[in-house]
Formats: structure tokens, C-alpha cells, sequence
């Protein structure tokens, strides 16, 4: 069983289309919270005109969903593009590459001179069709008891404080990090951090008033999964690499990391492990350096994981590049943009993570259908030691 999605659309034109397949029937499907993680990916301290006052991102489910459930079938969305009806009819070409973007690359491979073609296809409009796979998928793991949530890191050079300090991925439980994505929802950067995120407003300011563009590093936080997700035994089903993957397919997104990687690399190996414990005959772990993933599986701790988003290319600011129409050196010219996106590729992460994760959990305990999955996942999880596995949702409301 394997589930997948496909997006489709450019960002100025009539609309985006995604189509999910794999899905088992009988999952409940919330079309108010489809929209809702649309809306929450528009927004966000930075964001330009276009996401933030033009567009009014709605999911229009067309196929797959009857009655509110899933029948098994593929499940077909739209999204209309308003800017869509404020296109020119004849658009200048763009015939001078942004660095950074996928104009040059794009006519590399295909050969497109104007590059306004490269950039209609290339541009992170497509992620609101990613959002719309991804809120499916958090309602597959809901009755799996697993929930993704996110909040923003850091933006340009302004780091949030977080927890008990830099080691923060490593120690705060499910309770604590669930407690920062709670705190971040409400706060115009997605960060848990107020005195941070006011700095990173004036950070925000600064780059706009200087034509610049800003990136950061944002936090995806997947609680409750079930444990023994993904594989250690073949090395395209191990989960670290398929969440990394998934992260980085995400638009300017250049690194990733999984609990606290880079600080781990500077430790002795019993300082960077996490202890196996008994308390009063459960097994537990004492910390979570792993963040939540061990050889490549979910071993039912949150799983934390990181995205490094570089700045955006499309800058006000002077860059230098070649126009194609003349062959000289030439500033591109600049088309608008956002400054900052962190805080919507916070969404976008928390929507790929869903994804995969939902994929992993149809991988181990596929069915046609939802409620037979559930039985299979309540016999693994009757099977397990305790404490080592996270508690059966009891999902009354699945047939
Ligand atoms: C984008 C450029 C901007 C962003 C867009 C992504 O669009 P425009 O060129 O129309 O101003 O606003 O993102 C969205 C519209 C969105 O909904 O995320 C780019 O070049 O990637």
C-alpha cells in the first residue's frame, strides 16, 4: 500500500489541482481545517500583497470525499488563483535570470527564453496544494493519536529562546513542544518567543526598507506517532531520510535537521544517546536527542525536526546577472515578492512531515480501510512492550 500526491497548476494561472490517491476509505475529512492550514500558510510578518490580500486560498474538494469520508477513491482538489483574472494578456518576457531561482535552470533543461514560463511553474505558489495533501494527512493520523504542529526558530540573524536553551530539541517532552507550536499560532512570525519575534519584525522592516529578503530555520513537531514507523533496513525506507527529503523538496529550503544533529556531532557518544529506562515497568527514555527517530524509525518520542529556508531570490536590491536578449550584464528586473516566508514554510513543513508520516503509517498498517487499519495498529500495539508504544486513540466515531 503506498499513498502519493500529485500538484499541478501554475502560479498565475487559473488554478492549482492536487490529487491524492492511496488514501483508505472511511477517513473522516474536515474541509473547515483543509482551509484552515490554507489560511494559516498565507499568513505570516513579510508576506507580500499577493498571499496576503489578493489570494483567498480555498479548497474545493471535487472527488474521493462523500458525506465527509473518503470512499477509497482518488481525492480530487482545486484552488483558484484571484490573481489569476489580473494577469496581462500579452506580459513582457523576462529574458534576465534571478539568481537563486529556477529561471536560469529552466532554460537549461527546457529552453524557455522568457523566463516568466520558468518562474509560473517553479514559484512556492505550489505549496498551497502541498498544504491541501497535507491537512488529509493529519486527518489519517488522527485516529492514530499522532498530531504535527510547528513553530518559527529563528529569522535572519534573530534567534528565538526556547526551553532550557540551545539544547531545547534534545529535552522539552511533548507537552512543552506542543505548548510552543500553541503559543506560536497567535503570533504574526509563527514564533513562541514574543521578545524575539519583535526583533525579528524590526529584522523584517530592516530588509524591506533595504529591497532585501529574509530566511530562517523553522521546527516541525510530529507527537503522539506511533512507534515503529519506517525501516532500518533498506535505506530509502529508513524515515529520517524520507522526512529530510520532504522538507527539502520545500521551496528554498537548504538544510534540515533532526533533533539536534549539528550540536550532537560535537559530543562523546553516551552524552548524545538516549538512556533506556524502566520506570515502574514501562520503558522510557529519559531525553530525546534522537528526535524521535532511531535507525531510521519512529520510536514513539516527538519527532523534532528543523528546516533551514535561505533567503528568498526574487530581491528589490541589485544582483548581478546576464540578460539573455542582449548577452550583457544586467540587474534582474524585480517582480513582487515576500521578504520573509519562514513562518508559511512553517505550515508547508508541518504538511510534508504529515504526509510522510501518514504515508509510513499506510505502509505498516494498510488496508482499504480506515477501521481496519486501526485493528491492525491496536494487535501491534496489544503486542508491544509497555511503555513502548503510545496509547491506542480510540476512534468511537469510525465505523
Ligand atoms: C512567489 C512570489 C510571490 C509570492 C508567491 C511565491 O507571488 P507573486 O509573484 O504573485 O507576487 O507571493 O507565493 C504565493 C502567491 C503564495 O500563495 O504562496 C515565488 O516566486 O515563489
Amino acid at each position: 500500500m503506498t499513498l502519493r500526491f500529485l500538484t499541478a497548476g501554475e502560479s498565475h494561472g487559473p488554478e492549482l489541482m492536487v490529487i491524492v490517491e492511496g488514501m483508505p476509505a472511511r477517513v473522516p475529512i474536515f474541509l473547515e481545517e483543509i482551509d484552515r492550514d490554507l489560511a494559516r500558510r498565507q499568513l505570516g510578518y513579510g508576506r507580500g500583497a499577493r498571499s496576503t490580500k489578493i489570494e483567498r486560498d480555498h479548497a474545493e474538494v471535487v472527488a474521493g470525499v462523500v458525506a465527509g469520508r473518503t470512499t477509497g477513491a482518488p481525492i480530487g482538489v482545486r484552488i483558484v488563483n484571484r490573481d489569476f483574472a489580473n494577469q496581462p494578456a500579452e506580459p513582457e518576457p523576462l529574458t534576465t535570470p534571478r539568481p537563486g531561482h529556477a529561471d536560469l535552470m529552466g532554460r537549461v533543461k527546457y529552453g524557455l527564453e522568457d523566463f516568466r514560463l520558468v518562474r509560473e511553474r517553479a514559484s512556492a505558489r505550489e505549496t498551497a496544494a502541498r498544504c491541501v495533501a497535507g491537512a488529509i494527512a493529519k486527518h489519517l493520523l488522527r485516529p492514530f493519536g499522532a498530531r504535527v504542529a510547528s513553530f518559527v526558530v529563528s529569522v535572519g540573524p534573530v534567534e528565538a529562546s526556547i526551553g532550557t536553551g540551545p539544547d531545547w530539541p534534545g529535552v522539552l517532552g511533548e507537552a512543552d513542544l506542543e505548548a510552543l507550536a500553541r503559543r506560536a499560532e497567535d503570533d504574526p512570525l509563527r514564533c513562541p518567543d514574543p521578545f524575539a519575534s519583535e526583533r525579528m519584525r524590526a529584522e523584517v522592516d530592516g530588509a524591506r526598507a533595504a529591497g532585501e529578503t529574509l530566511g530562517g530555520v523553522f521546527c516541525v513537531v510530529a507527537c503522539g506517532v506511533p512507534p515503529g514507523l519506517g525501516s532500518y533496513v533498506m535505506w530509502d525506507r529508513k524515515l529520517d531520510g524520507r522526512l529530510a527529503q520532504a522538507l527539502c523538496s520545500i521551496h528554498a529550503i537548504k538544510g534540515v535537521q533532526i533533533g539536534r544533529a549539528f550540536r550532537l556531532a560535537q559530543l562523546r557518544g553516551t552524552e548524545a544517546q538516549d538512556p533506556i529506562v524502566l520506570d515502574r515497568g514501562e520503558v522510557v527514555r529519559t531525553s530525546n536527542h534522537a528526535g524521535g527517530l532511531e535507525a531510521g524509525v519512529t520510536n514513539g518520542q516527538p519527532i523534532v525536526i528543523l528546516g533551514a529556508m535561505k533567503p528568498l531570490s526574487s530581491v528589490r536590491a541589485p544582483m548581478s546577472s546576464v540578460d539573455f536578449a542582449t548577452g550583457t550584464p544586467a540587474d534582474p528586473p524585480y517582480v513582487r515578492s515576500d521578504v520573509c516566508a519562514v513562518p508559511a514554510a512553517a505550515v508547508v513543513g508541518e504538511a510534508m512531515v504529515a504526509w510522510i508520516l501518514a504515508s509510513a503509517v499506510v505502509e505498516r498498517f494498510g488496508a482499504d480501510r480506515l477501521d481496519i487499519m486501526l485493528q491492525a495498529y491496536r494487535s501491534v500495539a496489544d503486542a508491544a512492550l509497555p511503555g513502548a508504544i503510545g496509547p491506542v486513540v480510540e476512534a468511537e466515531e469510525i465505523p
